[in-house]
């Protein structure tokens, strides 16, 4: 089991994105996580394999040794901390990006000039926190855990900090973005123990993955 690499990765966006990347470094996933129960993924690899996890749990995973390396959204990687992750790179997948948003009838202008106190909603708190503080806008920050579009809709919030990717779930909410906060793309995550003790195998993949983002 001492050179078995895995790989931490969530259903969805992330999985479906990463697998033309691994196929690059000649890895095949063995079973179709949305049909299969399982947790663990054999591949074509004897000595590779998948593991499935919460998005918001890849970085726990790596950071521990539970996996070698995970993909993870950039948002996770700045909520969860970067302590023990080596971040060999930007994947370029699952992009989006974190955005402030408010109802339409709200105004967001205003509200920030008149150096009021704004109440917002979010599940990105150290994003949410360290942006409103580099612009000196007071915030009273209420964590949730998802439909962040609903709390300026029932008066919980007076904005929400959440991904946005086409927009169209603000709009059927009928908020609207009023600042782009940063761009968010999906990383490699390395444990840095597991760097060294593996580090020909990890190495191959890394420049697989890189050779495959180069073409
Ligand atoms: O869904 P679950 O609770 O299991 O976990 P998760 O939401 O953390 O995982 P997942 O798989 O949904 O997201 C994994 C990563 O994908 C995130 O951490 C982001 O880095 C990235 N990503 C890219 C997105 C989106 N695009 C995205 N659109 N994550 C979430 N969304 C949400 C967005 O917040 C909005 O509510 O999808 C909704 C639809 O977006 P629109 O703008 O296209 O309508
Ligand atoms: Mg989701």
């Amino acid at each position: 089991m001492n050179n078995m690499l895995t790989l931490a990765l969530s259903k969805g966006r992330i999985f479906d994105e990463t697998m033309p990347l691994l196929k690059a470094a000649g890895i095949e996933v063995l079973e179709d996580p949305e049909k299969s129960r399982k947790l663990i993924l054999p591949t074509n690899h004897a000595n590779v394999r998948v593991v499935l996890v919460r998005a918001s749990d890849v970085p726990t995973y790596v950071q521990y040794g539970g996996a070698d390396l995970g993909v993870t959204g950039l948002d996770t990687l700045i909520e969860h901390g970067t302590d023990g992750l080596y971040q060999p790179l930007d994947l370029q997948i699952a992009k989006c990006r974190m955005s402030v948003a408010v109802r339409s009838d709200f105004d967001y202008a205003a509200m920030v000039k008149q150096g009021a106190r704004l109440k917002v909603a979010t599940k990105y708190t150290t994003i949410a926190r360290d942006f409103f503080a580099t612009k000196g806008v007071h915030v009273d920050l209420v964590k949730l855990y998802g439909s962040m579009e609903l709390a300026p809709l029932t008066g919980l919030a007076d904005a929400i900090v959440d991904l946005v990717s086409t927009g169209n779930t603000l709009k059927a909410n009928h908020l609207v973005e009023v600042e782009r906060i940063m761009d968010i793309s999906s990383r490699l995550v390395v444990n840095q123990a597991a760097l060294k003790m593996k580090q020909a195998d990890i190495r191959r993949i890394i420049d697989a993955f890189s050779a495959a983002l180069a073409k």
